[in-house]
């Protein structure tokens, strides 16, 4: 609980905007990033997050597909891709190869398949439809979350499509939504320094626009921590917010921390966890349009997602089975991600949160309601 009476008067009336439920503005928000302790923001963040959804916390059982790490993009953050000309190096999985994955979870009750990967100049909008199309042919009941707008826009300039033909020519081949990836930082300044050749803000934001008109929904991620200041978060953020305000089509929100290692900005160093956790409280205050708020454990890690349940985290994605290479190539602690269920249930009933699957637009599959055992350190009640 926050007593009022230590508080100075700005805090004070943004806590005072915050509780009657009222949008806190830009000059608040960077009042909150600035000055605000972490145990304030955090305790705000949680007050929210207990009115959207209790203590649920949801996940879902999910594997990828990474098609490829060829990508004709050069970004520097990036740890896992390798440039066409260096394409030996790289892996470039075949249509058989991708549906022999799926196939491969066949009796499993997986709900979800996310595909992500490079922007492979020779995989176009024809290949990845035809897959789809296998896919949905194999198991229709498998939710396919697929490709950033980056690699959307690129298969749609090359398919001389308008993003409005491309995302129908795909929801009719069997995609189901879109996630999340490649908003990295809206300002156009940082983002000419950190991925400079993809598609910029305009162009990401209008491709998740366009899917939301023809009713898909989507994730927004914001890569932070990195050569950002808090009012280019802040940019990035209100950006989003207000295309939520218009279409309402985004799930999730998902902060996503910059790592280090093997890239071309090594030298950056990461931020800490308590910068982490600041990062996911002041969004779960300013983004009040956002129903979720992601912690993604393979780029955290198990305990730091477990953290964030108590900063304004409701989600904390999915089982994986070690199909991702994204963020263990960047240096995160989990080099192989892979959770089953019971673990993932653990680790949200250990601190004494209510662990229920979902499917991926967050309908209820089972609430597995909290830990029955006895709790061995009784200060955490
Ligand atoms: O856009 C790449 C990030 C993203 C690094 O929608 C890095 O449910 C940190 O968007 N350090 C792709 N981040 C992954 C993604 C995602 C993941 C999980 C769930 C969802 C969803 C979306 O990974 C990229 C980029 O922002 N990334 N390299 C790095 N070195
Ligand atoms: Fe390519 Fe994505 Fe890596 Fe950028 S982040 S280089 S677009 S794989």
């Amino acid at each position: 609980m926050i007593t009022n009476d230590i508080l100075p008067a700005d805090l004070k009336q943004i806590a005072g905007k915050i509780k009657a439920g009222e949008r806190i503005n830009d000059e608040e928000c960077l009042m909150l990033f600035e000055k605000a302790s972490l145990g304030f923001v955090g305790s705000l963040a949680n007050e929210i997050k207990q009115k959207l959804h209790g203590n649920k916390v949801f996940f879902n059982r999910n594997f990828h597909i990474e098609p490829t790490n060829v990508c004709v993009f050069s970004c520097n953050f990036c740890s896992y891709s390798r440039l066409y000309a260096h394409r030996d190096e790289g892996w470039e999985l075949s249509m058989d190869q991708m549906l022999n994955m799926v196939k491969s979870y066949d009796g499993q009750p997986v709900t979800e398949v996310h595909i992500v990967g490079g922007v492979h100049p020779k995989m176009n909008l024809e290949f990845f439809a035809e897959l789809l199309k296998k896919i949905k042919a194999h198991r229709p009941g498998l939710h396919i979350k697929g490709f950033t707008a980056v690699e959307l826009d690129y298969m749609f300039r090359k398919a001389k499509m308008t993003n409005e033909e491309g995302i129908k020519y795909l929801h009719e081949s069997g995609l189901d939504s879109i996630p999340g990836g490649g908003a990295e930082i809206f300002d156009p300044v940082i983002r000419e320094k950190i991925c400079a050749d993809k598609v910029a803000t305009e162009g990401w934001l209008a491709i998740h626009e366009a899917a939301h008109k023809l009713g898909l929904h989507s994730n927004a991620t914001i890569l932070y921590g990195h050569i950002e200041n808090y009012q280019h978060r802040i940019d990035h953020m209100r950006r989003l917010r207000e295309l939520q305000d218009k279409t309402n089509g985004f799930n999730t929100f998902i902060p996503l921390k910059f790592r280090n290692k093997d890239n071309d900005m090594s030298n950056v160093s990461e931020c800490s966890i308590v910068e982490d956790m600041k990062m996911y409280a002041v969004s779960r205050i300013y983004m009040d349009n956002f129903p979720h708020l992601k912690a993604y454990w393979p780029m955290l890690g198990r305990q730091n997602a477990q953290l964030s349940l108590s900063f304004g985290v409701n989600d904390i994605d999915g089982t994986i089975d070690d199909t991702t290479k994204i963020y263990s190539m960047a240096g995160a602690e989990e080099q192989n991600p892979s959770m089953t269920t019971a673990e993932l249930v653990a680790l949200i009933q250990q601190v004494k949160r209510v662990p229920v699957e979902r499917d991926t637009l967050y309908k209820e599959i089972k609430n597995y309601g909290p830990s029955t055992e006895m709790v061995l350190n009784p200060e955490m009640n």
